[in-house]
């Protein structure tokens, strides 16, 4: 897999954006954070979501466990967040959002925008330094993945002053190209 980064200026602190696998993503272990692209159930899935509980062993899924039902098997609706340790993880911290199921959840937009904004607040409410995303819902919840491009860096500038790095962590070349593409739209290009 090639790597490739590139680094953007997002007012005091930087965006950057990779292409890897999130799981083995961390920056110092402590002040870290990947966030999952979850379901509301919480209790691990395929994709991005399979992959993080994968790495982290199965301490995850009984810390998912113990994440309160606000519903019926539901521990985090469409557009929160919730935090947990991340065990093995390299990285110390593991957010947990739900995306919108594209042609399924009413109005998806602010649904993804939701999803961005209150893991950001989550992390920085938990003293989170360094965060990583990865492409909420662009995989099996089948977001039309220009939008959610414009999203998810038009979110992230909000939190400029929050982090010293917010990462993107794409999978695949198109998305990783994408997200550049965006940001270089969006923010002003520093290296
Ligand atoms: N690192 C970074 N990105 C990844 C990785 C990885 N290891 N694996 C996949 N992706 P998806 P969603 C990319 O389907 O659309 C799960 O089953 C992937 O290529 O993981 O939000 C959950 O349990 C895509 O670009 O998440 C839910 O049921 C992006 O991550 C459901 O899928 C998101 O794809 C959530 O669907």
């Amino acid at each position: 897999m090639t790597f490739k980064v590139a680094t953007l200026s997002l007012s005091s602190s930087a965006l950057k954006i990779k292409r890897g696998d999130i799981s083995q993503w961390f920056v110092d272990g402590f002040s870290d954070a990947i966030v999952n692209s979850a379901n509301e159930k919480m209790l691990g899935g395929g994709g991005c979501d399979g992959a993080i509980h994968r790495a982290a062993g199965p301490e995850l899924l009984e810390a998912c466990y113990r994440v309160p039902e606000v519903g019926f098997g539901i521990r985090c609706p469409t557009g929160e967040a919730r935090i947990t340790p991340g065990f093995k993880l390299p990285a110390s911290h593991v957010i947990h959002t739900v995306g919108p199921i594209y042609g399924v959840t009413i109005n998806p937009e602010a649904s993804l925008r939701s999803a961005y904004k209150n893991s950001l607040s989550l992390a920085k409410a938990n003293n989170i330094q360094y965060i990583a995303f990865p492409a909420i819902s662009c995989g099996l919840y089948c977001y039309p993945h220009e939008e959610a491009a414009t999203i998810a860096i038009s979110t992230v500038k909000e939190f400029a002053n929050d982090f010293k790095e917010v990462h993107f962590v794409l999978f695949t070349d198109d998305l990783y190209n994408l997200w550049l593409k965006k940001a270089r739209e969006l923010l002003s290009f520093s290296s």
